[in-house]
């Protein structure tokens, strides 16, 4: 009774502003003014997860990722450094919204079934954040809510989200790897070195959004040195976070970041403001811009992996397979279940529906198309390495087979999608088939394609189905989309509300540029 007396004591520091909060698919994210009481809040909310997880660390990560500086939010990570559990978004959005903080933590408390005797155990948090200027405030907020209810909290100051989800599951799954940034390094630029050890490598530039990323890229080339060359713009010296360059300008835009001068023949990747997405891009003889986004890495790591799983001869129940979402470029989907013949599952935009549809396979690629993704190894595929491993008269062929997946699986952050992790990942397959950017980027072609943003009254007013492709609200809306696609050739679009911004989003794709953009005019026209 008391610890709840002294929460509601302490949120005082904290008012809570005429705002409606949501924690959605990216948690919540905002103006950085208006979450000190959210992020208050979120310090109770970790401590009371934590307790109902036997006391295992949970991770609180203050980033607004892509979005501008001016914006923050956060995120908490559970113990196995996956995203919260989608069950406990709505107890974040009712803490986040509640006039009496103590009495709702109270009621939360009962509601997730702590037993009286369990109030009290340790609650472990760690938390950290990214670069932005509001970002140690909130922090400190966030300390203030996990003392008041009585937890136990640690700073680790400045990682990129991928890191802390790691050091989270390395803390609460020794096995994983070493709970902390220096272990995070160690393991994957280690696998890294072994998987490509008689290769070539080439030279990579690196965009870094001038956030977070930059450092820590900074850091992961000095464990390469002498391997992996590795050049840092974008490092937030002069420019602004995420202004004109980084992941997501450089894949809505279709153009190269400013402040990294382009060379034809040069290797070129983008990060965004926390360091989860990664998109490649190079110019061509001609100063041709190319793109290669989620789509493209996914297919190139699930080539690989499939090549290496039949070399190796485990024998899987569930084999590999691929995740997307709707904005998947439709050339990428027949790629892979045309040529590759991998199977292909389409689900709702949000990065928790593709993690948890990857778990389906033993070997899950997903991306979204933005950058975002990772590989899943299943528990059974583990063992089974494992024990192939062990196994008399390994043929040299499948002996290596093993070795690289078992080093590409140290190299992947299967806790979340990771910019550095897969780009060792890109950067080892692309030098053992020893392909340059043009090379990998001639395994398709991406049909031209045009996203919009439309400012409505409600965004709610639009209802999806199918995995987004589909409208069933407003009335009529669908009908109209569908005349508008039967015009063109090759052509795909859809719409969707927005789960970070207040606005509707446009994708369009069709054969030509013109009926691309064309389309994605006509669309967003119906919609507003
Ligand atoms: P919304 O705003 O719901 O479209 C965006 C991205 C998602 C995901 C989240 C962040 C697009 C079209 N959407 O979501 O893929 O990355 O941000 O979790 O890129
Ligand atoms: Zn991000």
């Amino acid at each position: 009774q008391k610890l709840f007396q002294n929460v509601s004591e302490k949120s005082s520091k904290y008012p809570k502003p005429e705002v409606k909060f949501t924690y959605g698919t990216a948690g919540f994210r905002l103006k950085a003014e208006l979450l000190p009481s959210v992020m208050y809040r979120m310090g109770l909310l970790a401590v009371l997860r934590s307790r109902a997880c036997g006391s295992k660390t949970i991770g609180l990560m203050i980033t607004a990722s892509h979005n501008p500086v001016q914006d923050n939010g956060v995120k908490l990570i559970d113990p196995m450094g996956e995203m919260l559990e989608a069950d406990w978004e709505k107890y974040a959005t009712e803490l986040a919204n509640s006039d009496e903080v103590g009495k709702c933590l109270k009621d939360l408390t009962e509601q997730v079934k702590l037993k009286s005797a369990e109030w009290n155990v340790v609650g472990n948090v760690v938390v950290a954040r990214d670069t932005r200027p509001s970002g140690s405030e909130l922090a400190q907020a966030a300390l203030d809510g996990a003392e008041a209810f009585g937890g136990k909290f640690n700073d680790l100051g400045i990682l990129t989200t991928p890191q802390l989800h790691f050091i989270v599951r390395c803390i609460n799954d020794p096995k994983y790897g070493t709970a902390s940034e220096e272990g995070y390094y160690k393991k994957i630029s280690s696998a890294f070195v072994k998987l490509t050890k008689s290769v070539a490598l080439s030279p990579v530039n690196v965009d870094g959004a001038n956030g977070v990323g930059a450092p820590k890229m900074s850091e992961l080339a000095k464990h390469l040195k002498n391997v992996l060359p590795v050049s840092v713009f974008n490092d937030g010296s002069t420019g602004k976070l995420n202004e004109n360059c980084g992941a997501d300008f450089v894949k809505v835009g279709q153009r190269g970041p400013e402040g990294v001068e382009i060379t034809v023949g040069g290797r070129y990747v983008s990060v965004d403001g926390d360091a989860d997405r990664i998109v490649y891009f190079y110019h061509d003889n001609s100063g041709g811009f190319h793109l290669l986004d989620g789509d493209k890495i996914s297919t190139l790591i699930a080539s690989y992996l499939k090549e290496k799983l039949e070399e190796s001869c485990l024998n899987l129940d569930h084999g590999l397979g691929v995740v997307q979402t709707a904005y998947a470029n439709g050339s990428s989907t027949a790629y892979l279940e045309d040529i590759l013949n991998v199977p292909v599952a389409c689900v709702k935009t949000g990065v928790k529906h593709l993690h948890k549809k990857a778990h389906d396979f033993d070997i899950g690629v997903y991306f979204e198309a933005n950058g975002h993704g990772t590989v899943l190894f299943s528990v059974e595929f583990k063992s089974k390495l494992e024990k192939a491993k062990q196994g008399p008269d390994l043929g040299p062929k499948k002996k290596a087979a093993l070795e690289e997946l078992e080093s590409s699986m140290n190299i992947i952050n299967e806790t979340v999608g990771d910019a550095m992790s897969d780009m060792l990942i890109v950067e080892a397959i692309l030098s053992k088939k020893e392909w340059d950017l043009p090379t990998w980027d001639k395994c398709y072609q991406d049909l031209p394609n045009r996203q919009r943003k439309v400012q409505v009254k409600d965004r709610t007013v639009i209802v999806t189905t199918d995995a987004e492709t589909k409208t069933t609200s407003p009335q009529g809306l669908q009908g109209e989309i569908d005349t508008l696609v039967a015009k063109v050739k090759k052509g795909r679009s859809f719409v969707r509300p927005s789960g970070t911004e207040d606005v509707v989003r446009v994708y369009a794709e069709a054969e030509t540029r013109e009926d691309a953009d064309s389309l994605a005019l006509a669309v967003a026209g119906k919609v507003f």
